[in-house]
């Protein structure tokens, strides 16, 4: 998970306040010790950090207990409101048609994270454009035409051309039809005067609704500055911060830029095209300390549903059920990281943090879901529908397809097969049936779920 070390040692001091007898002030001094090593790993500025753990004592030492509350939740109440400092204000966003300019320096992930929103606004339904404004570096017009096809998008560059504003000018006008258009800019090592020009010039031209500043979380503390940088050049009106999967610099990155007033808009948490979440700064915090976290839940039952409906429940359980159902119904676990989300913001167990919970669990399952998507997506439609006929040259063909292993392909097929034992397992078992039905119906996804035989 995004930020390992920082989300372990918070669990860590949570799951200690939870097992002590007697909240005092010594155990109270020794988790905001805890508390700044954790933050300080994280590349937390040294001041903030000792500004939100002084905070943490001085009111877990002075405040009275609400009557409501006992000494614990009163002190993991403390904690998650001063954490929850650091991360900013979150903006609204609402999905709707809009021209986004993506700016950032070099290898930031600009191009990729143009990918992901154009992916995030196509599942709105959304007909999306991608421009190739980087007329800078060499194979720039490719990488952005290959990431508008994987997903699906259109793409509109001239190759060769190396006046990025004709570029702009050109497509924003012949895709003046399209729902949504992504313009993908050239970076630099550094933000020079001729960075700041282009991307004004190109403001000027394309006049977007939203200016996003990529920014990527291994950048640390610097990101803050890189972030006012770019503000004073162009209007940035949300952040994109990526590769938050990959360091542990994270939190410098997060607090520094929230500190900067810009809103941190998205994250990145990998680079598959679904590795992107709006970026909530409460849902995040609830998620890294493991605590539980209603609306997560419900957003993830909600998703799960749409793709899920009674209609499909119906078909997947009394139907054929091939590998093209089982592809539709892990598309949505994917989507994005529904299992993982689901455990993660059910209720705190009574007496502590759900000790169940192995990450390592989450992250092996989604990776596994990964390659097995794309092993899927060499195969032909055929072999989805029939995949008791994938042997021997098919294996090997699907394989090469996929760039896994003939093993994995095997791997894959096995696993389909226990699903499929699974799934008939459900339909023998009328009650378990009925309940799901009522559970989607009534969307009411946790109550059910309590209810549900284990
Ligand atoms: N792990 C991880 N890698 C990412 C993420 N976003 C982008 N990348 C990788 O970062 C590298 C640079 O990305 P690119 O989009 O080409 O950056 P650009 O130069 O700003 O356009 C690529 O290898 C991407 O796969 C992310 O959220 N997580
Ligand atoms: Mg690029």
């Amino acid at each position: 998970m995004v930020l390992d070390s920082l989300a372990k040692s918070l669990r860590e001091a949570l799951k200690r306040i939870n097992r002590s007898s007697l909240v005092d002030d010594r155990l109270v001094e020794e988790i905001v010790k805890e508390m700044q090593r954790a933050l300080l790993m994280a590349d937390v500025d040294v001041a903030l950090t000792l500004e939100i753990t002084n905070n943490v004592e001085k009111r877990a030492k002075e405040e009275p207990v609400p009557k409501n509350s006992n000494p614990r939740n009163h002190l993991i109440k403390i904690i998650y409101e001063e954490l929850l400092k650091i991360l900013g204000k979150p903006r609204e966003f609402h999905v709707k048609p809009a021209t986004i300019m993506l700016v950032g320096l070099y290898g930031q992930g600009k191009t990729t994270s143009a990918g992901k929103i154009a992916k995030f606004y196509m599942k709105h339904g959304y007909k999306v454009v991608l421009i190739a404004a980087d007329t800078q570096r060499l194979g720039a017009y490719e990488q952005l035409e290959q990431v508008a096809s994987s997903v699906g998008a259109s793409f509109f560059g001239i190759y060769g051309e190396k006046d990025s504003r004709k570029v702009v000018r050109e497509g924003i006008e012949k895709f003046k039809e399209w729902d949504v258009k992504i313009v993908d800019t050239s970076g630099r090592n550094a933000i020079d005067e001729s960075l700041a020009r282009e991307i004004s010039e190109i403001n000027e031209i394309s006049r977007p609704s939203e200016v996003i500043l990529i920014l990527d979380a291994s950048t640390g503390q610097q990101a803050g500055k890189q972030a006012k940088a770019f503000n004073d050049s162009v209007k940035i009106t949300g952040v994109f911060i990526t590769k938050l999967d990959g360091t542990a610099k994270g939190g410098g990155a997060l607090s520094a830029v929230a500190s900067t007033g810009a809103p941190i808009l998205f994250i990145g948490t990998g680079e598959h095209m679904d590795d992107m979440e709006y970026f909530n700064p409460a849902r995040f915090l609830s998620r890294l300390l493991g605590m539980g976290d209603f609306e997560t839940l419900m957003a993830a039952a909600k998703d799960f549903q749409k793709g899920m409906d009674e209609e499909s429940l119906e078909k997947m359980v009394q139907g054929k059920f091939t590998l093209k159902e089982m592809y539709d119904v892990w598309d949505q676990m994917n989507k994005p990281g529904l299992f993982k989300k689901l455990f993660e913001s059910l209720p705190m167990a009574p007496g502590g943090i759900r000790k169940d919970i192995d990450d390592k669990f989450f992250d092996e399952s989604e990776n596994k879901l990964k390659k097995y998507k794309v092993i899927m997506d060499s195969m032909t439609y055929y072999e989805m529908e029939n995949p008791e006929e994938i042997k021997g040259s098919r294996v090997e063909r699907i394989a090469n397809g996929s760039g896994y292993t003939t093993s994995d392909v095997k791997e894959l097929l096995r696993d389909y097969k226990r699903v499929k034992d699974m799934v008939k397992n459900i339909k023998g078992n009328r009650k378990i049936l009925s309940l799901m039905k009522k559970q989607f119906k009534s969307g009411n996804l946790p109550e059910d779920l309590a209810n549900m035989p284990q």
